[in-house]
């Protein structure tokens, strides 16, 4: 059975086998039988605990029946008294399309404000807006066969290494089969990414726009103009005077780059014919993010390196169904199927949907929607399939605001998340595997989510569940579906009505599909018409655009903002993503294996500025911002650019007491897209101090009370919590850990170190480890003891020492495919091994995925530390 992961934009086929563990779908064209450890890991995301399997009301389970009748009652209590506008949907790139269309239906088709936003706001919004002020259109012009064809690409504020694997893998491919294929990367922060670079540009966070004004001035000055594009365009005067301040020389000061360097990069550009530019959250998430998209933009129109094979400006997408919720105008600022808010538009809709009221103005965008909240004015809000108390801007500020929304209804796949935490009506939804739609990824493709296991409990499709409460708010007609299939072809039927070439988002060619014709459809890239009766691989060939003149438009970009930083908060700190894990966590945080990678919340730091402000590799630190704090554990890595600082985005509530990024992340963002900063918050920092600091394991996840600091990673047979507190441990643990009834080990050693071990029945319950730094323990031999307790007293002794009588630690792991670990790399090394292939060849890793090559290669170069 073949089906598409749920993770990233990539849009990887999957094949399930009957045993239900998972491989790359070999007839996929975005993966080819590839698949990451995310995406291998599927698998044993399936059958989770903590699956939220019923519906609750206030707090308590309810029959899904009740659920849905209360919300009902109460939206329409809501909207009788306050009207439309003090409703609204916030849902997510991670529904399907078939979830997202019926959302944007109820809500700005019938309940009939448009107050529907998304997490693509704090994804791709600034993307959006770029391709509709370049190209009149939404539509993301290439796709992954370029990397095969490219001469030069360009990976700006992408760390595709990690977050787009599978895509990274097929660059790395096309770079080993053509080796004068150039990569240039452009990231503050030196990443996996930039491994595979022949160019490295660490350039000041948020300076994109300048360098790529500077290209464009230099395409104008060197040649680099394609004439043939020049009847197509419009703006190219405007915008080459806007560009013409940024010669070499001010943008080498501006980015902080060596004019060298840059003037590389901008030959490359110029003398490459087929150019393929990558951005991802780097550029998105700024105070200048559409200007920056549209900077970009420019120089490809300009240089006509777009519309053919190996170029044009790739957008890459961030959640799977990112792109599936642009078509159905998931945005606050959009209709469906890429239509706007003109009368006529808003007419069309109207007839096509046979809708008493079409909204006819834009709604609330996510931050501003959450700030709405929190006055007051919106008094319902329905959250699906995204965790907005951790992964928005201000985390606390949107924490509260849900705390005193008189209704707040969620919708989600697990029971315990930082934003369920705040429903008054939980609804069960079905999850990857158990549910059945389309998504579309980065490169435009329409792929098939199948369901292959039942649905447990009471759990529904969130189509279901909207079209549900729906009908109970009196609009039963239009919202009848029996099944996904007949929402799809709604779906592509209205992609086409009144489109006559107007809008580049037309898949009418679909919506005949028999719902057997639906279940079987093959991967195929929009636009699928009469025209296009296979889809269509690139756009713009023809250089036809969808602004009323057929013309792209060329677009000044703004300088690039201040760096917010101030004497008080000094440091910069960029957030963003982890190979291992998945946003907030709620699927990838509970596998074992995809904590073994990076077990912990961090920040990273050249170790210049962790010297500067008394922090040590392995310290605890807090980072204050203006909004909040977090406390992370210290990475030292030089690739990191002096006074800045990198933190996961992943941690929340539910896995340590205070580490979430958003937390301290300001609500502010660029003017356009309405997308926040997330890349940019001026902070201080400092060592966080405790008395001790140490290892717990325990049989279950419960929060422990009383410390300073708590992080939690699942492991087979227990969870493992890294702690720190004040007072002694030995005090500590006899006041909150619940041992009564089991018998206890314990050892108490000189300088401040205090071990206690707890049995019951035979079986060990828990291992506490602590001392005035973190002891080195052997992991491996602590969590097997939870498994199967050591047989001997030597062997109990060595268990409460933690330490084997042998160590036979793996250290961390680096390939999660094969669980392989640091110390058995290192082992190979010192025996010979000189390359990744030779690593492979003995140990396995690095021979399925690949995302973890860079970091073989690093293990290759740089010795042990202690
Ligand atoms: N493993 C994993 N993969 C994922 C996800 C996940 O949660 N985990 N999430 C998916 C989603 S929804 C998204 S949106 C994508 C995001 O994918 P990416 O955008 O690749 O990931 P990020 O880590 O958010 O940020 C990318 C890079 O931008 C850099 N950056 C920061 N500021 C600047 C700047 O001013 N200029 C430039 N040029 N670069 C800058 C950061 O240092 C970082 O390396 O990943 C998708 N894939
Ligand atoms: N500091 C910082 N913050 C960021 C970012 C950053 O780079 N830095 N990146 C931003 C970006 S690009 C993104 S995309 C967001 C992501 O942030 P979120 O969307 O908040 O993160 P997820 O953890 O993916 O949340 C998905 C939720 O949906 C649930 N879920 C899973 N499957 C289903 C389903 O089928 N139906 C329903 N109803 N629920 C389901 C999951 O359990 C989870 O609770 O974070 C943003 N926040
Ligand atoms: S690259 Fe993305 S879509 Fe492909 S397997 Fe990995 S997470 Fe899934
Ligand atoms: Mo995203």
């Amino acid at each position: 059975m073949n089906t598409t992961c749920p993770y990233c934009g990539v849009g990887c086929g999957v094949s399930v086998r009957d045993d239900g563990s998972v491989a790359g779908d070999v007839s996929h064209p975005a993966n080819l039988g590839r698949l990451c450890v995310k995406g291998a890991a599927l698998g044993e995301t399936l059958n989770a605990s903590g699956r939220l399997l019923w519906a609750q009301v206030d707090g308590a389970r309810a029959p899904l029946e009740t659920a849905l009748e209360s919300a009902a009652a109460r939206l329409r209590a809501i909207i009788d008294q306050h009207g439309p506008d003090a409703v609204a949907i916030y849902a997510s790139g991670q529904l399907l399309t078939e979830d997202y269309y019926v959302a944007n239906k109820l809500m700005k088709g019938y309940i009939g404000a448009a107050n529907i936003d998304t997490n693509s706001r704090l994804c791709m919004a600034s993307a959006v807006v770029g391709y509709k002020r370049a190209f009149g259109a939404d539509a993301v012009p290439c796709c992954y066969e370029d990397f095969a064809a490219a001469d030069l690409v360009v990976l700006v504020g992408s760390n595709a290494a990690w977050t787009h694997p599978v895509a990274y893998q097929r660059l790395v491919q096309a770079k080993q089969q053509r080796p004068a294929l150039r990569v240039v990367v452009i990231d503050p922060r030196r990443t996996a990414s930039a491994d595979l670079a022949d160019r490295y540009l660490p350039l000041r966070p948020g300076s994109d726009g300048a360098l790529f004004s500077g290209l464009l001035h230099w395409l104008a000055q060197h040649d680099g103009i394609d004439s043939s594009m020049l009847p197509h365009l419009n703006g190219v005067a405007e915008t080459l005077e806007a560009a013409q301040p940024w010669t070499l020389a001010r943008v080498a000061a501006v980015c902080e780059l060596e004019e060298a360097a840059l003037a590389d990069f901008y030959r490359l550009f110029t003398r490459c014919e087929r150019v393929l530019t990558l951005w991802c959250m780097g550029v998105n998430q700024s105070a200048t993010g559409s200007d920056t998209n549209n900077a970009i933009l420019n120089v490809h129109l300009l240089s006509g390196k777009l519309g053919r094979a190996g170029c044009g400006p790739f957008s890459l997408t961030g959640q799977p169904n990112a792109m599936g919720g642009r078509e159905v105008g998931g945005l606050a600022n959009q209709l469906a199927a890429h239509m706007g808010f003109s009368d006529a538009e808003c007419d069309r809709l109207q007839r096509f949907w046979r809708s008493p009221t079409v909204a006819r103005r834009p709604g609330l965008t996510a931050v501003a929607l959450f700030e709405a909240v929190a006055r007051g004015e919106v008094k319902a809000v329905w959250i699906l399939g995204t965790n907005p108390a951790v992964s928005m801007p201000e985390g606390n500020r949107v924490a509260q605001a849900l705390a005193a929304c008189p209704l707040v209804i969620v919708s989600d796949v697990m029971a315990h998340t930082d934003t369920t935490a705040f429903a008054d009506i939980l609804l069960p939804a079905l999850g990857w595997g158990e549910k059945n739609g389309t998504v579309t990824n980065s490169e435009r493709r329409l792929s098939r989510q199948r369901a292959f296991v039942p649905p447990p409990g009471e759990a529904k499709p969130d189509w279901w569940l909207l079209a549900q409460v729906a009908q109970r708010l009196g609009f039963g007609d239009a919202f009848g579906w029996t099944h996904p299939a007949q929402i799809f072809r709604e779906h592509a039927a209205l992609s086409g009505f009144e489109n006559h070439g107007q809008r580049a988002f037309d898949i009418s060619g679909l919506a005949q599909l028999s719902d057997a014709q639906w279940d079987r459809l093959q991967p195929v890239q929009w636009p699928v018409n009469a025209r296009f009766p296979d889809g269509c691989a690139r756009l713009f060939g023809d250089r036809h655009f969808y602004h009323s003149d057929g013309k792209a438009r060329l677009l000044p970009c703004a300088a690039p903002a201040a760096t917010p930083v101030s004497a008080a908060l000094p440091l910069l700190m960029n957030s963003g993503r982890i190979r291992d894990q998945w946003h907030t966590m709620t699927r990838t945080g509970a596998v074992a294996r995809l904590m073994q990678h990076i077990d912990e919340p961090f920040i990273a730091l050249h170790p210049a500025t962790a010297q500067r402000w008394g922090l040590a590799s392995g310290d605890l630190a807090r980072v204050q911002s203006a909004h909040g704090w977090m406390a992370a554990r210290v990475r030292l890595d030089s690739g990191m650019r002096l006074n800045e600082l990198f933190a996961p985005m992943h941690w929340n509530r539910q896995f340590a007491l205070q580490s979430s990024v958003d937390a301290l992340v300001a609500a502010r963002g660029c003017p356009h897209s309405g997308q926040p900063a997330f890349k940019q918050t001026a902070v201080r920092l400092a060592p966080l101090r405790a008395d001790w600091q140490g290892w717990l394991w325990q049989r279950d996840i419960a929060a422990p009370d009383g410390v300073r600091y708590w992080a939690r990673a699942p492991q087979a047979g227990a969870q493992r919590l890294t702690l720190a507190g004040d007072g002694t441990a030995h005090d500590w643990a006899q006041a909150q850990l619940a041992t009564q009834g089991m018998k206890l080990q314990q050892a108490v050693g000189a300088a401040g170190e205090y071990r206690l071990l707890a049995w019951r029945d035979g079986a060990l319950q828990l291992a506490f480890y602590a001392a005035p730094r973190l002891p080195t323990l052997d992991q491996d031999l602590i969590a097997a003891a939870f498994r199967a307790p050591p047989g001997d007293a030597a062997g109990r002794f060595a268990l409460l020492a933690g330490r084997a009588a042998q160590s036979s630690g793996t250290g961390r792991i680096i390939c999660s495919c094969f669980g392989v670990g640091e110390n058995a790399i290192r082992q190979a090394i010192a025996q010979g091994c000189d390359s990744p292939a030779a690593l492979g060849t003995t140990l396995k890793c690095g021979t399925n995925c690949g995302s973890c090559l860079p970091e073989l290669k690093q293990l290759l170069v740089t010795p042990a530390t202690a």
